[in-house]
Order: structure tokens, then C-alpha cells, then sequence
């Protein structure tokens, strides 16, 4: 996890001169043709720009509009300032994601979306940072299902054992690198072990998930994962992906 350093106070005179609200990442995009079938609304929204490609344009325009932004910044320093803007507790960008079920072959069937965003949480009388996940979704089972950020930021299928396994081209759970041991425990390394996905009576989830210590940051370029039930090891169900 990334700590905050003295160059990010350019990020705070971004908030407070030039955002007044939080900036959905697909509010940018022109509206997608109208649709019914899931897999025909699933297959239009993979047409648009990507979520991090969406995202990346709004960073340029919030840049442009700063002194630093007026500057000529070589393309590493420019990187470098959107990793931390990603890390950043205070970053006021909430970004959609389409989820997707999962599939063999064919197309993937639209469940609806997640939207992401940084915040802060209170932890024994301390602030840490904190990935706030808020799920609009819809045509699904009644229940708890286990969550995870996945390393790979790709929900297709692969193969094990001869067989073509939805989802499994996500990867493993995201872990947190450095640490030493793999320890299983959310707090010391296991990072992708998201709280469960719950799914109310009428087959929808609402209610937001928080992701302790994790940021955007650590979500680009990984996939989150529905499983089909409350086992980690159940079949992965459905899938939102940044990238
Ligand atoms: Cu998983």
C-alpha cells in the first residue's frame, strides 16, 4: 500500500479548485444504443472505451486544468502521478464496471454493475484508506456469495484438465506481494478477499461492500469475481473487469 508523499498536495489543489463533485468514469462515454437482450447490451458496452481508458481521459482533462498539468510532463512522470492519483483516499472518481456471467462459449450475459471508488474508513480510532464497491445488480439467486479480486483483468474461460473452465483466465486471488509468507489472512497478505456479495430475496444486491486497504489502484488491470456460492472455491459465477 502506497503512503501519501509531500508531491500529492498537487492532488489537493486539484480537489479543491477544480472538482465539486465525485465523476462517474462512463459518464464521459456517449450513451450505448438502446437494448434488450443482456447478451446483446454486454456485447455493446465491451464496444465502448475501456473503464481505465475512460478514466485516463478525465485524468489528462483534470491535468490540464492544473498549473502542474501546464507544464510539459514527460509521459513517466505522467504515469507515475496517475498511479498516485489512484492511491489517493481522496480521489473523487467513482468508476463503473459491467459484470458479466461468466461463460464457456458464446456471449456473456449482462447482470448489471459495480461502481468503485476510494474513501476512507475509521480503523481503531485511525483513517486508512478503503475501495468502497457498490453493486447494481439484477437475476440472481438469494444468498451470500464469496467475492475476490482476481489478478488477472480478464473474465474469459480456460482450460484445466481438458475442460474449459468459465472465468478461470482471472487468475489467482490478488495477494500482496512482499510480505514473505502467504498467511491466508486478509490483513497480511490477502488482499482479494473481499466481504461476501449479498444478494436480497428479489434477486438483487445493493448493498455496498468495503474493501478495507485496498485502493483503485489496486484494482487496475484485475478482474473482480462473483463465485456461485459462499465457497471460494465454487465456480466462478460472473465477472467486471478494469482495464
Ligand atoms: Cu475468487
Amino acid at each position: 500500500m502506497r503512503v501519501m508523499r509531500p508531491q500529492r498536495i498537487w492532488l489537493a489543489a486539484v480537489i479543491s479548485g477544480v472538482f465539486a463533485h465525485p465523476v462517474s468514469a462512463q459518464q464521459a462515454q456517449p450513451p450505448a444504443p438502446h437494448q434488450h437482450a443482456p447478451a446483446a447490451k454486454a456485447a455493446a458496452r465491451a464496444q465502448e472505451p475501456s473503464a481505465l481508458d475512460a478514466l485516463r481521459k478525465r485524468f489528462d482533462e483534470l491535468l490540464a486544468r492544473t498549473s502542474t498539468g501546464s507544464r510539459r510532463l514527460d509521459a513517466k512522470r505522467k504515469a507515475q502521478m496517475f498511479d498516485e492519483f489512484l492511491a489517493w483516499p481522496k480521489n473523487p472518481f467513482e468508476i463503473e464496471l459491467t459484470v458479466t456471467r461468466t461463460w464457456a462459449d458464446g456471449g456473456a450475459q449482462f447482470l448489471g454493475t459495480i461502481a468503485i471508488r476510494n474513501s476512507e474508513i475509521m480503523v481503531a480510532g485511525r483513517k486508512e484508506v478503503a475501495l468502497f464497491i457498490k453493486p447494481t445488480l439484477r437475476s440472481l439467486s438469494p444468498g451470500r456469495y464469496a467475492f475476490h479480486v482476481h489478478e488477472n483483468p480478464d473474465c474469459g474461460p480456460a482450460i484445466k484438465d481438458g475442460q474449459l473452465v468459465p472465468g478461470l483466465a482471472a487468475g489467482n486471488h490478488l495477494w500482496l506481494s512482499g510480505t514473505g509468507a502467504m498467511s491466508g489472512t486478509t490483513f497480511t497478505s490477502h488482499l482479494g478477499d473481499l466481504p461476501d456479495l449479498e444478494v436480497e430475496a428479489d434477486g438483487t444486491a445493493r448493498k455496498e461492500v468495503v474493501a478495507a486497504r485496498l485502493t483503485l489502484a489496486d484494482v487496475v488491470n484485475r478482474s473482480f469475481i462473483i463465485h456461485a456460492s459462499q465457497d471460494d472455491t465454487s465456480p466462478r459465477m460472473a465477472c467486471a473487469l478494469l482495464k
